[in-house]
């Protein structure tokens, strides 16, 4: 029976607006929250909040029990995830919800990993906690959903992003970076990164616009993701901004030329080499994203150029298209956009829709 309240609603609907603080920053672990609620006798009251800690560890129960201390008796938990089961650093999250007298226990999605998966609803069950799961579960998944698809499909979970001008061009033929949307949404674009595991360019890309691809907004200069390049024959310029730029952030190279003199001197200038499977004389592009998911990678995102977005829709791997729109026009010499709001291909459905400033920005996903 479902006992859920608008309010329970309203309070996930936090929990999980709040679980997005660590996205990117979490590992291999997604970036989950929790609100514990006591009834003070004034009405339901915020006593304790947590997200997983960055780099995964303290999950989020525990920063958030650990706020509530004894206020957390008798109350109800908010988790946008089912709490975990298995011994880590620490006990398991739902065996710590028991401890702590919580009465009970509201989830959204429940946990694929093998060590929990439903196990941690039954510790919380066992221990007397009422327990409410699936609430506002796609919701919660949206922000999972790196985590989601990495455990089910062993594989990140790939964005592609593109910005479009009024007359569907991504840039300007031999011009490297030209303007197409606007300040707000590139300062939106700078978050987006932070909130990746990783960034990811085509070598046409990084050859043409040099760019540095870190996150440069005021107080998210230390949440620049890993860039990579795809660039099967390891052609990156030791004297590009990427590599003079290492300091900032890591960079990898995606390459079927490990071997070769460039690319043991872009391994000495601090990149890291991915030897990728080769397929028709290039990166093979379903293996390379099964690579980054075992380096840890969860949330991919792909920036550029019209070559590499293209490659990747062909093969199905974008699991979701962000699509900038702005009102500039290109006019000659316009690289035309490999996809655009008329053309998508079948199978994707609209998931969102902002403005920023002038500029339009459409999301999609991929139907699973
Ligand atoms: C929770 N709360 O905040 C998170 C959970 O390596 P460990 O021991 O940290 O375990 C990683 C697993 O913990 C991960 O696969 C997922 O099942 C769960 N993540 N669980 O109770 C949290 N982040
Ligand atoms: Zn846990």
């Amino acid at each position: 029976m479902d006992t859920t309240t608008e309010l329970d609603r309203r309070f996930m609907a936090a929990c999980i607006r709040y679980s997005r603080r660590h996205l990117g920053r979490t590992g291999t672990n997604p970036s989950v929250g929790t609100l514990i609620v006591a009834d003070t006798g004034d009405g339901p009251v915020i006593v304790g909040r947590g997200v997983t800690a960055v780099g995964g560890r303290p999950h989020a129960e525990t920063i958030a029990l650990a706020e509530a201390g004894e206020r957390a008796r008798g109350a109800t938990a908010y988790v946008t995830l089912e709490p975990c089961a298995h011994h880590g650093r620490t006990p398991p999250c739902a065996e710590a919800l028991v401890a702590a007298g919580v009465a009970r226990v509201v989830a959204a999605a429940t946990d694929p990993d093998p060590r929990v998966s439903g196990n941690g609803y039954r510790i919380l069950r066992d221990g007397g906690i009422e327990v409410v799961s699936g609430v506002m579960a796609d919701e919660a998944g949206s922000v999972l959903s790196g985590y989601l698809t990495r455990s089910a499909r062993k594989r990140c979970r790939l964005t592609l992003k593109l910005a479009v001008s009024a007359d569907g061009m991504i840039g300007r033929e031999g011009e490297g970076q030209v303007p197409i949307t606007g300040e707000v949404a590139r300062a939106q674009s700078h978050v987006m990164r932070a909130e990746h595991d990783a960034i990811l360019v085509g070598i046409g890309t990084a050859l043409a616009d040099d760019p540095q691809l870190t996150c440069r907004l005021p107080g998210l200069g230390d949440r620049s993701p890993m860039r990579i390049v795809l660039d099967s024959r390891a052609r990156l310029p030791l004297e590009s901004r990427l590599v003079r730029s290492i300091d900032l952030a890591p960079l990898a190279i995606a390459t079927i030329a490990p071997e070769s003199g460039n690319a043991r001197h872009l391994e000495g200038a601090g990149a890291r080499l991915i030897a990728c499977e080769e397929h028709e004389g290039r990166v093979a592009l379903p293996e390379l994203l099964e690579d980054l998911a075992a380096l840890g990678i969860t949330n991919l995102l792909v920036e550029g150029g019209a070559g590499v977005a293209r490659a990747f829709l062909d093969e199905g791997l974008a699991d979701r298209i962000l699509l900038f729109e702005s009102d500039v026009r290109i006019g000659p010499n316009g690289i035309a956009a490999p996809v655009g709001r008329a053309s998508l291909p079948a199978g994707y459905v609209p998931a969102g829709k902002w403005r920023f400033g002038a500029d339009r920005c459409f999301e999609f996903v991929q139907e699973k």
